[in-house]
């Protein structure tokens, strides 16, 4: 190849990866943009089944007299806090629901909690796969939520071991917004300081555009 092509073929392949750049810029602004100025968003709660997804949206809505069932295919909760209203897919866990209903919903939400049973260990693995194969199909800058629940219990794992063992350090890496944090839907203890992380994050969608936030 002569001098002339070699240089051709590295501006040509210079242009293309700029292109390629420009509009997935071009992409996360639009996505970000989305949110901004906006009064109605979308969340999805994941996690295996009986991690206790339903019981939080009960506890949100302050419906804790009723008895939880497991969730069959998908509750649609409309839910407002702050003069926002949210539609909160409460995704159930069974296995054949991940897989035939939980991308088209992630896809779609505006953020993401994802709760597991701090208190089964037998299942942090299983939860693990499940957690770190769905949350690729959240949109690109959709904020994160990592709950430790049942965190009620005496037999509930510290947030320091559950961080190591599901790898959540690899957030650092990622420029979306995620947060970990311990609640109990039972009591209700830590439940709204978790939904208002994800409420300030949403309104503030702009700022959080490089952000990463870890807090214990
Ligand atoms: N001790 C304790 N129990 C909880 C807590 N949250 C949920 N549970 C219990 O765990 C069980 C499962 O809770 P659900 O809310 O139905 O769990 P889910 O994740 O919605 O389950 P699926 O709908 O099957 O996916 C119920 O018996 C709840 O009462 C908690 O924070 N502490
Ligand atoms: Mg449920």
């Amino acid at each position: 190849m002569s001098f002339y092509e070699f240089r051709k073929r590295i501006m040509q392949e210079k242009a293309k990866r700029e292109k390629k750049e420009k509009k997935t810029r071009t992409d996360e602004t639009a996505q970000q943009e989305s949110v901004v100025g906006r009064n109605k968003f979308s969340v999805a709660l994941l996690g295996l089944e009986r991690a206790g997804k339903t019981s939080l949206v009960k506890k949100l809505l302050k419906q804790e007299d009723i008895v939880v069932r497991p969730t069959y295919g998908v509750n649609l909760e409309n839910y407002q806090y702050r003069d926002l209203n949210f539609t909160c897919f409460d995704l159930g866990g069974h296995q054949p629901f991940r897989l035939s209903l939980w991308k088209k919903f992630i896809e779609r939400a505006d953020a993401v909690i994802y709760l597991v049973d701090s208190a089964d260990p037998v299942r942090f693995d299983e939860s693990k796969q499940t957690f770190w194969h769905y949350i690729n199909f959240a949109k690109q800058n959709a904020p994160v939520l990592f709950l430790l629940n049942k965190s009620d219990l005496p037999n509930s794992k510290e947030l320091s071991e559950i961080n190591e063992k599901f790898e959540l350090d690899k957030f650092l890496r990622n420029l979306r917004p995620f947060n970990i944090k311990k609640v109990s839907a039972l009591t209700g203890q830590g439940v709204y300081e978790a939904w208002d992380w994800v409420v300030d994050v949403l309104c503030g969608a702009q700022q959080w555009k490089v952000k990463i936030v870890l807090q214990y």
